[in-house]
């Protein structure tokens, strides 16, 4: 299978994104092979292995190759092929069994086809039917569908639909639910197996509308001066090829469908921390345990890819001042190339202070603001949209925060003393659930092989040595192999883990560490014996470690969507591979239990979650002494009745103090 066109491959660098241009190169080489109901579920750069990676030198050569999912929508068969761009051929072709190894992920049309199928479903209409609702008027939300052993599922592509009245245009989908009623829909017949309409009384919620209809009340806009940050003074970092410099950092960006954004080879000062950083899964477990929706976990990465659903932000409004846009061409379904516009942003913000002292004389006294660098994205996934924001420090820190908004998925609420929901408004409930993000942070402090180290404080007993009980020290423990680096944090002995370069010294002679420092919120709730927990096993640990593998890339295993469990992080340490002084990867889940609020409703305010990266004697003290001095926003210096620090300097810059 060769191309009759030479695409054009000239390549950058060898995690340059995908350019428009290779999309439709990649489309052309697949072309033979396509029958009229073939859709691209996924194209998405390979990433040539790390050696190579590391290796490569500009205008040296390399094979560029693109992974593609192909699914026939006639006959719901999946394939898997790598193409490469360099040779202008497909390079591996194979099909994929669904029923052992999982489906491919949905696509939008097949969402689009689960309203108009039961449209046509008289037990769905029946139902709604019954409810005083025209089958127009409720919109059918298709949700994946898990595995539970069902009859007449084993193989099958599937979705699970659940019902919400829409009582005109202007409304949200999600206010009104239709509880009670679900179908299981079979993508490849196209028909309903099975609609369970639980027979119970609970009313379609009255209150209806956008989050600014008038029954909401809200009111007028805020004074503009509280609505945001700005950066009026601009930015001092650059951004080239992708490739960003900012303050000492440097680092590449990356996107696909899947993943969405993926930093890579970051560096402070020329040393490296981190070989590539991304979000390689998530799962939203839901608590409620009815049958009409006892089922809903989705693993928006792997099943619904939530890089493909990225937004253009709000100008203004989602990003304000000084930015800089990256656009992100993604392949749709027929493998065309469409550009998210303004996908991922770059801007820098006062990040309060940084470090001040007031001492004993002029000459130590001093203060400098905090600023820091953020790298921003979001996707809007059903009812919930994602902001995954990136923050490089001038201390050297680097936090990922993930702030999750939209709407919290309702039901119709049952009462007061119902244990598993919140009556959020006059009718509608929300399910507890749970939003957990898997981070793959692929380290490389100060080179390549590191070693990982758990660290808590412990108390230490009274002792001759400890006459007075007031001791209390660290305990650090090596995470030497796979089947022992599966860890819980525990915020009480304030657990972190050290990724420590054992051959890099620091000039106190400390081997030079980046710690993981986690929230130590819950892991997945749901029982052992549950569905979920075989199948997104690495949301029932805050931490794994890996040997560095390069097909090892997502947490839940590379097909998620109906995948029976098992797959992803315990297969890949099966080994039990030694991590000393190794190519290591931490796997770390974190996210919020959500038990929404009154306050959640109509639209919920943003909710936070996420992980820090501190350095740990990466530094020889603190790197941002070299911080000049802050100026107001207006320009002018402060005012200063102590200390001798110097005034007004435009922009952070390195290397310039006063
Ligand atoms: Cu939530």
């Amino acid at each position: 299978m060769t191309a009759t066109s030479a695409p054009a491959t000239a390549v950058r660098h060898p995690l340059s994104r995908l350019t428009a241009e290779e999309i439709d190169a990649v489309r052309e080489l697949v072309a033979g092979t396509l029958t009229g109901t073939t859709r691209f579920v996924y194209v998405g750069l390979e990433e040539p292995d790390k050696a190579e990676v590391l290796g490569w030198t500009p205008g040296t050569d390399v094979d560029r190759r693109v992974r593609v999912l192909l699914l026939d929508r006639a006959t719901c068969r999946a394939r898997d092929l790598s193409v490469s761009l360099t040779r202008r051929t497909v390079v591996r072709d194979t099909g994929i069994d669904v029923a052992t190894e999982g489906q491919v992920p949905l696509l939008p049309e097949e969402f689009a086809e689960a309203e108009e199928v039961l449209a046509g479903d008289e037990r769905w209409r029946a139902a709604l039917a019954r409810r005083g609702l025209d089958v127009g008027s409720v919109r059918a939300v298709p949700l994946t569908a898990g595995m539970y052993g069902c009859s007449g599922e084993h193989g099958r592509r599937m979705l699970r639909v659940l019902g919400f009245h829409r009582a005109d245009p202007q409304d949200v989908s999600w206010t009104r639910p239709v509880d009670g009623l679900v179908a299981y829909l079979d993508l490849s017949r196209r028909r309903a197996i099975a609609v369970h309409d639980d027979t119970l009384d609970l009313p379609v919620p009255a209150e209806h509308g956008p989050w600014n209809a008038p029954l909401h009340a809200v009111p007028p806009p805020r004074d503009p001066r509280r609505t945001g940050t700005t950066s009026p003074e601009g930015s001092a970092g650059t951004v080239e090829d992708d490739v960003v410099r900012w303050a000492g950092w440097e680092f590449r960006i990356g996107f696909d469908s899947r993943e969405g954004l993926s930093l890579h080879q970051v560096t402070h000062d020329g040393r490296s921390v981190l070989h590539r950083a991304s979000i390689a899964e998530m799962v939203v477990p839901h608590a409620d345990p009815v049958p009409v929706r006892s089922w809903q976990n989705y693993s928006d990465t792997g099943e619904y890819l939530f890089g493909r659903f990225g937004t253009s932000p709000d100008l203004g409004c989602d990003c304000r001042g000084a930015m800089h846009f990256l656009d992100v061409p993604l392949a749709d379904d027929h493998g065309r190339p469409q550009v998210v516009r303004h996908a991922v942003s770059l801007h820098e913000e006062d990040a309060g202070i940084l470090w001040r002292h007031t001492g004993f004389s002029t000459a130590t006294s001093g203060s400098r603001r905090q600023r820091r660098l953020v790298v921003r994205t979001s996707t809007t996934v059903g009812n919930y949209d994602y902001g995954f924001s990136w923050y490089l420090y001038l201390d050297g820190v680097i936090q990922l925060e993930v702030g999750a908004t939209g709407l919290p998925f309702p039901s119709t609420h049952r009462g007061a003393e119902y244990p598993c929901a919140t009556e959020v408004g006059p009718g509608p409930g929300a399910p507890f659930h749970q939003h957990l993000f898997c981070a793959r942070l692929d380290m490389a402090v100060d080179g390549q092989t590191n070693t990982v180290h758990e660290m808590d404080a412990v108390r230490e007993a009274v002792s001759r040595s400890n006459p007075y009980g007031n001791a209390f020290r660290r305990r650090r423990t090596a995470l030497t192999r796979e089947w022992t680096a599966q860890r819980t944090a525990d915020p009480l002995v304030d657990r972190v883990w050290h990724v420590v370069n054992p051959s890099v010294t620091n000039r106190l002679g400390q081997p030079v560490a980046y710690a993981l420092v986690p929230e130590g919120k819950p892991v997945l709730l749901a029982d052992e014996s549950s569905s979920i927990h075989g199948r997104a096993a690495f949301a029932t640990r805050h931490l794994w470690v890996t040997r560095y593998d390069p097909a090892q890339r997502y947490a839940a295993g590379d097909l998620a969507d109906r995948h029976p469990g098992a797959g992803g992080l315990p297969a890949f340490v099966s080994g039990n591979r030694s991590l000393e002084d190794e190519d290591v990867v931490l796997w770390h889940t974190f996210g919020s239990t959500h038990f929404p609020r009154p306050e959640d409703w109509p639209v919920m305010p943003v909710d936070v979650a996420g992980f820090r990266l501190v350095p740990v004697g990466f530094f020889d003290r603190n790197p941002a002494l070299d911080t000049p001095h802050s100026t107001s926003s207006s320009g002018a210096p402060r005012s200063r009745t102590r200390g001798t620090d110097a005034g007004p300097l435009p922009t952070v810059r390195r290397g310039t103090s006063p």
